[in-house]
């Protein structure tokens, strides 16, 4: 087991000093010999690339690139086919998601064509010239919006992530799961355009006793929730588009409703009506679903904004790491009550933790990203990630989070996550 207790009684920063070390002995090595030995072991694996590895000039050097046909609408490199969501591992003739592949991102931000999905009735197929969006109930002058008209009122673009709140819901059971993206892959991150929700009920004019609204959906599920008029008037956004293009199909198009930081399913995709009203709804997704039975079998409702959770994706589970050294450990964390303020990274258990850097700029309700330095020296090791938000919330251990909540909970788990790294440097999800 690495101790981090005796690299920090060390006076001189550990990971400094053997990294110069590590350098000084990369530079020492000559240049062609290392590529000599890229390309013996390149050859060694049946490989004729060879004559790709430096100092030769490659291939696709030595010629123009292929002519300018690109698809009118780019794709990633062929060479990072194996970058795909993925639909949960049970077989089901109906998939209703499918996961990030978290372990394969950079930064913060998710493509379009990796968010995940959740559908309770399938992608509806919505032509945008004949859907309206209704707001009605206790407003002063009710509106029948099309597209271009809400297009046309003041916009705004946010980054914010959105969580499924059935992420991670088989880990209450155990460690079942292999990657991060089939754990934790119903989070994504993006920039969402729209109309502030504000903004709209200004110009239907609120009745003094308005206190909630219904959202629905015009999918099959119809699906609709509650939101409190304090959400809807304060940061919540009627989304048209996602990191710079209109909404996917798959992600609500042509208009869905954004609540930062609140559980997934309260953001309703294909929005055609807000129905502002005195009291919540009831609907079926408040009542029978996305509650939590607690242990004296009362149950919890209307969670709304998720509680501070963080992942570590690199290492993660399903991957190898190749050989001792520094590398950095790297993942991603997030809150729906506000920035993330500190990430604590444990390299044994949770017995010594250091604090990771965050990448900057921190957003509030968005993902962020930890890093901090490691020097595996080969010996097996527990990596976990504690996150912390700007409220003093600390992301519980999984002891903590079943003494507060039992095991008859289906949603909301946000515990610690452990990976065993193994002597040969196998990664995998362990519960300790
Ligand atoms: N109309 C409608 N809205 C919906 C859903 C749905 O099935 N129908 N699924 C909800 C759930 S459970 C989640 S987690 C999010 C998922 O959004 P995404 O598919 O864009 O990731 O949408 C929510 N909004
Ligand atoms: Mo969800």
């Amino acid at each position: 087991m690495t101790s981090d207790q005796n690299k920090r009684a060390d006076p001189i920063d550990p990971f400094n000093r053997s990294r110069r070390r590590a350098l000084r002995r990369a530079a020492a090595v000559p240049v062609a010999a290392l590529g000599a030995a890229a390309a013996q072991s390149a050859l060694a694996q049946g490989s004729a690339a060879a004559d790709n590895l430096p100092p030769a000039v490659p291939t696709w050097t030595k010629q123009p690139g292929g002519p300018f046909v690109t698809p009118p609408y780019g794709l990633p490199s062929p060479f990072e086919k194996h970058v795909v969501r993925v639909l949960p591992s049970a077989p089901n003739p109906f998939p209703t998601g499918s996961r990030s592949p978290l372990q394969n991102l950079h930064g913060t931000l998710t493509p379009n064509g990796l968010f995940f999905e959740r559908h309770h009735a399938g992608v509806p197929s919505i032509d945008p010239a004949q859907h309206r969006l209704m707001i009605h109930g206790r407003v002063k002058r009710p509106l029948l919006l099309t597209m271009d008209e809400l297009m046309r009122f003041p916009s705004v673009s946010r980054i914010y992530f959105l969580e499924c709140s059935g992420n991670g819901s088989s880990q209450w059971a155990g460690p079942a799961g292999r990657t991060a993206q089939e754990i934790h892959g119903l989070v994504s991150c993006a920039e969402w355009t729209g109309v502030l929700l504000s903004t709209l009920l200004d110009e239907v004019g609120l009745e003094p006793d308005a206190r909630w609204l219904l959202a629905e959906g015009a999918d099959a599920a119809a699906m609709t929730r509650s939101v409190p008029i304090e959400k809807a008037l304060d940061d919540a956004m009627i989304v048209y588009a996602q990191n710079g293009e209109m909404l996917r199909s798959e992600q609500g198009y042509p208009v869905r409703l954004f609540l930062p930081g609140y559980e997934g399913n309260m953001s309703i995709k294909w929005l055609r009506r807000i129905k502002i009203g005195t009291a919540p709804f009831q609907t079926r997704e408040e009542t029978s679903k996305y509650t939590d039975t607690l242990p004296d079998g009362s149950s919890r409702r209307f969670t709304f904004a998720m509680d501070a959770k963080s992942v570590i994706l690199s290492p993660s589970g399903g991957q190898t790491m190749k050989g001792r050294g520094f590398r950095e450990i790297s993942g991603i964390a997030w809150s729906g009550h506000g920035k993330i303020r500190r990430v604590d990274v444990s390299t044994d258990g949770g017995r010594n933790w250091r604090t990771a850097e965050l990448q900057e700029p921190v957003r509030s309700m968005a993902l962020t990203r930890f890093r901090l330095p490691w020097n595996w020296d080969g010996s097996p090791a527990i990596l976990q990630s504690r996150a912390m938000d700007e409220t003093g919330y600390v992301q519980p251990t999984r002891d903590r989070l079943i003494a507060a909540r039992g095991l008859n909970s289906l949603y909301h788990y946000h515990a610690i996550q452990s990976w065993r790294v193994t002597a040969n440097g196998e990664v995998s999800n362990v519960h300790v």
